[in-house]
């Protein structure tokens, strides 16, 4: 292993004098710089966050969502959301990473109108039980607990059925990504909104059987073609898995949502998971590049996340930054708990950028090179 220490050959250790400062002052004029005044920051030894770990509290958020439907219409927000910004990253409105999350609330009867973005985006329903979206013509009817995804470049829309409460979900992008890229469009719907097709749910009619594939259907998109996944598939699915196996040491009992013509993750920038942590279970400690943003789908416990302790309940988030070590416990000595999570991992994978390293049962940690 490289020392960690920059007074060496092969790092910056150039000191400052009158005569560079000068200098640097002549390349300044010309729009350019001296690299080795910049170089040790530029080329971190390890990766230097700028997000922090952080944990905000559904309770105390869930009266804000309510005030904001009051104080501000859909038609005029467009969404009508509050997200979270982290301190670090508020430059690009990140969550976590290049990562975007918010809580989307919409009234009774209310919709927003059909637009699409090349920024991908995923919902995790919180609460309420008359949510829809409509994206590319499929109208889906979502609950809570339930995960469905908008891809890049898919028309979109949605709203709320019911006649008496609100739907809140979480909404998560990877738009800090597809700026930071100089990559992202926009496009309001000409008619403002789609005219779905007769049948309803028909991506999950059509992909969601799991381990049967329909025969004579092409896809060559770099999306899956399911777009929702019911919360009461994925709980037991959690469940039949967790009887036969513990899991990962790190994770306990988790599965990924995927494309199911690939296998792989559900688009192409962000994956998802669901995990299971079996009552009083705590997970050992690991870290790895990729971001995370996580939702309570279930239950209480606490995560340690670069040593500091943040205690979770239902529906709260709560984001892990790159290369931050954690770990995971459920709380509940009785009831297992249910962390829904989407990260940046196929992106880092996709750009051969995966690092993890881990602790071991004995304690000792496994270290991975790059
Ligand atoms: C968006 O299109 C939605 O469609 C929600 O509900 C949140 C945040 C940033 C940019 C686009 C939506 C968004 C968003």
């Amino acid at each position: 292993m490289t020392t960690i220490d920059d007074d060496q050959i092969g790092r910056a250790r150039v000191r400052d004098t009158e005569e560079l400062k000068a200098f640097y002052s002549e390349l300044e004029e010309m729009n350019t710089a001296a690299l080795w005044t910049v170089a040790n920051e530029i080329e971190p030894w390890y990766p230097q966050p700028k997000a922090v770990p952080m944990h905000w509290s559904y309770e105390a958020l869930r009266p804000k969502l309510i005030e904001a439907a009051k104080l501000v219409t859909g038609d005029d927000a467009g969404r009508r959301v509050v997200y979270m910004a982290n301190p670090g990253r508020k430059d690009v409105s990140a969550a976590v990473g290049l990562l975007y999350t918010g809580l989307q609330i919409m009234n009774p009867g209310e919709s927003m109108s059909a637009h699409r973005h090349a920024a991908s985006a995923l919902r995790f329903v919180l609460e309420g039980e008359g949510a829809w979206t409509i994206v590319e013509g499929d109208r889906l009817t979502v609950g809570p607990r339930d995960f469905a995804i908008t891809p890049r470049g898919t028309w979109h829309e949605h709203g709320n059925d019911s006649d008496t409460s609100p739907v809140i979900w979480q909404d998560g992008l990877d738009i800090p990504l597809i700026n930071t890229l100089d990559a992202n469009f926009y496009a309001v719907h000409p008619e403002l909104h789609q005219v779905p097709g007769k049948v309803l749910n028909s991506t999950v009619l059509r992909h969601g059987a799991g381990t049967l594939k329909p025969v004579g259907f092409d896809w060559n998109k770099k999306y899956s073609p399911l777009l929702a996944f019911p919360w009461e598939k994925t709980y037991e699915a959690l469940l039949n898995l967790a009887k036969v196996s513990d899991g990962t040491p790190y994770d306990g009992v988790i599965m990924e949502y995927v494309n199911p013509m690939t296998g792989g993750s559900v688009m192409p920038t962000m994956g998802a998971h669901m995990q299971l942590l079996q009552a009083g279970q705590g997970t050992l400690s690991h870290r790895h590049t990729g971001n995370v943003v996580y939702n309570v789908a279930k239950g209480k416990g606490h995560s340690i996340i670069n040593g500091q302790r943040f205690d979770w309940k239902e529906k709260d988030v709560f984001v892990v930054p790159s290369w931050a070590w954690h770990e995971h416990h459920n709380d509940d000595a009785n009831d297992d708990a249910c962390l829904f999570s989407f990260n940046d991992f196929p992106t880092m994978k996709s750009l051969d950028l995966w690092v993890e390293e881990g602790y071991d049962a004995n304690g000792g940690v496994q270290y991975l090179d790059f």
